[in-house]
């Protein structure tokens, strides 16, 4: 084995909307994750790869733990818990204040259970003045023995290449897992299903993004390969939900369609002709048949 080459997998954990995804996308340099405004964005684990000289790092990126409140919700914030123990350092993100509520709590008691080391990320710091920080990192220190603490911003790439090498300090020697071309696990058609959710998360106000999933119909390249049709349908919960998701003679999905297409064709390198749909599922959220068939298997957790 190489005695200089460190490999290992990075949890990304934390409340829902701290900047999880952002900084994942950050650090890879490839926005693979879908990120909003809106808490509970990240559905699923997604894993993505940072290689360099040094090793490689696996990041995990998780659902935001939160009390959950229907079956998705559960399923969601098993798959952040069950993430913890599987891997070799955890990122644990959390907003830069000196309020620690319920939900931090919840995640110590957790980290409790294990011996796993965890860094703690002080997300968000572009939005406080520098003086206040000290004051952040004495508040969380006393919730937890934290082995490193690193105060950042994902959006505005402040502090993060100090992530990266801490990382680093807590992996293990070990073999290159991946060639350094791959990026993620994520297969394309699910990478695209969620950047349409992406935009209608974006576009969408309140209450109805939480209740929407997307299915990718069918995805084909024309012969000749220029360009790929792709035909989707966006499931929400209510017809009246469904009359929103259409707008007024069509323009909030055309307004979707639009910012997804753009997006898929830059990812794709090729022209996109994409196809909206919207179907109701009353309740989905609730059904183990229905959140199995779009894309949340309790089971693929196990793989
Ligand atoms: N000002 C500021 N905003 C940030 C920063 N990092 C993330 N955000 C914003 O915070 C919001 C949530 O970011 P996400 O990356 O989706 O958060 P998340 O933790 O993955 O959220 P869930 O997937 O819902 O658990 C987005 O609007 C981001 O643009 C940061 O460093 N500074
Ligand atoms: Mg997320």
């Amino acid at each position: 084995m190489n005695e200089q080459y460190k490999s290992g997998f990075a949890a990304l954990i934390g409340r829902p909307n701290v900047g999880k995804s952002t900084l994942m996308n950050h650090l890879i340099g490839q926005k693979i994750a879908i990120t909003s405004k809106k808490p509970q964005t990240t559905r699923n684990r997604i894993q993505t790869v940072y290689t360099c000289e040094e090793g490689q790092i696996v990041f995990l990126d998780t659902p935001g733990i939160h009390k959950a409140k229907n079956k998705l919700g559960e399923y969601m914030v098993n798959v952040a818990e069950r993430t913890l123990k599987e891997v070799d350092v955890i990122l644990w993100l959390v907003e830069p204040t000196t309020f620690i509520g319920a939900g931090e709590r919840h995640i110590a008691e957790q980290l409790e259970k294990i011996s796993t080391p965890v860094i703690l990320i002080i997300n968000k710091v572009d939005t406080v003045k520098k003086e206040e920080i000290l004051e952040f990192i004495d508040t969380y220190r006393k919730l937890y023995d934290f082995d490193e603490i690193i105060p950042c911003s994902a959006l505005r790439g402040i502090n993060t290449e100090d992530i990266i090498s801490c990382i680093f300090r807590y992996l293990p020697y070990g073999p290159q897992f991946y060639d350094e071309d791959t990026i993620t696990d994520q297969p394309m058609r699910q990478i695209v299903a969620e950047i349409i959710r992406e935009k209608s998360l974006h576009a969408l106000s309140e209450e109805i993004p939480h209740g929407i999933a997307v299915v990718i119909d069918s995805m084909k390249e024309r012969s000749g390969g220029r360009i790929t049709d792709i035909d989707a349908t966006i499931i929400c919960e209510r017809d009246s939900h469904k009359g929103i998701i259409i707008g007024k003679q069509g323009a909030m999905l055309k307004k979707i369609g639009t910012n997804a297409r753009y997006e898929i064709e830059q990812l794709l390198e090729q022209k996109v002709n994409l196809k909206l749909w919207v179907k109701v599922k009353k309740d989905w959220r609730d059904s183990d048949f229905l959140i199995k068939n779009f894309g949340y298997d309790p089971k693929k957790l196990d793989e």
